[in-house]
């Protein structure tokens, strides 16, 4: 059974993203393929983009949505074997995700991160929780280490503002940036992931402490003077995100990180990105993200055509 849990999940980038450019070109192509079929998107946190990215997509194809904000109209689960519930929890996920399989031919949840529980957050129980217990695919609309479709749609921008290189390998950063909330560090971590599995010349800038999980880093270049980081750069992919080692904690809001104008100038010309929803003038300032190098929209835009190009694999692959 084909799920779509992490970027690992991607066989070949180059093929997925030119999968995805077709779709855009031609949207409604394969309009009879969902038909009859049901993809039940379940929140257990908001979500603009994902939520209504992924609904298009399966329109797109011809499905059937059903929407559940779990956080709120759901029973509380219970993920944990063998636990006497007696306490808050209304229902265990091993019933939870068998039920909502007998009316959708794919689920797909978000849930982030607690930022509390490290090794919980690793162990992606709300995720695995499903992938174990239905028996229809499962899809990953961000959970507490990826955010796998933001990351095609990242792909797909990326590919499409190329253009200009000439054909050379593009200079990509990734920049943390100040922010006032401590947030997870899924979309990072699928950039990188992503990043990895590409031609490029990479490299992840951060002020000392926020080093993101060595096991997803790997290899990937780190510099800690964004300014050097930014030279010759082709793209800026900003992001903010908690510290991985103090777990969850924000240790610094340092705003000579936010990206400006200024620094823009350090890079080749470069593109801006980012995953939205973003604070303007904490993590970038007006003129950059209003600037004609911004991508976000196009970013947002792609998340359907990534969305699209993971359901179209699945609906090809329950049809085997
Ligand atoms: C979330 C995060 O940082 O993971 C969702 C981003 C797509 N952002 C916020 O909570 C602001
Ligand atoms: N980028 C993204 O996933 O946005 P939402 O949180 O609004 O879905």
């Amino acid at each position: 059974m084909m799920n779509y849990l992490s970027v690992k999940d991607i066989d070949s980038v180059k093929l997925w993203v030119s999968e995805a450019k077709k779709l855009k070109a031609d949207p409604l192509k394969y309009k009879k393929l969902g038909a009859d079929k049901t993809i039940g998107l379940l929140f257990f946190n908001p979500s603009l983009r994902t939520r209504l990215s992924t609904q298009k997509a399966a329109q797109n194809l011809g499905m059937t949505t059903m929407v559940m904000n779990f956080d709120k109209e759901g029973w509380a689960l219970e993920f944990e074997d063998g636990t006497i519930m007696d306490q808050g929890k209304s229902e265990h996920i091993k019933e939870a995700a068998q039920v909502i399989s007998q009316f959708c031919d794919i689920i797909a949840i978000r849930a982030f991160a607690s930022l509390e529980h490290k090794e919980k957050d690793k162990a992606e129980i709300v995720l695995n929780g499903f992938a174990n217990y239905a028996s229809v695919p499962i899809v990953n609309m961000e959970s507490s280490v990826g955010h796998p479709l933001q990351a095609l749609a990242d792909a797909i921008t990326l590919e499409e503002n190329k253009a200009g290189l000439a054909g050379r390998r593009p200079k990509v950063v990734l920049s943390w940036a100040p922010h006032p909330k401590a947030l997870p560090h899924a979309v990072a971590n699928s950039f990188v992931e992503m990043m990895q599995k590409q031609e490029a010349d990479f490299v992840i800038t951060h002020p000392k402490g926020y080093e993101l999980d060595p096991e997803i880093v790997g290899n990937s270049k780190v510099e800690y003077d964004q300014d050097i980081a930014f030279k010759e750069a082709d793209f800026i992919y900003t992001k903010n995100w908690s510290s991985y080692r103090e777990y969850g904690q924000v240790i610094s809001q340092d705003h000579s990180w936010t990206i400006s104008k200024e620094k823009m100038a350090l890079t080749n010309k470069a593109k801006f990105m980012h995953c939205l929803p973003v604070r303007r003038n904490v993590v970038v300032t007006d003129e950059v993200l209003d600037g004609e190098n911004s991508l976000v929209i196009e970013q947002a835009n792609n998340r359907t055509y990534a969305a699209q190009t993971v359901l179209k694999r699945i609906l090809d692959s329950l049809k085997i």
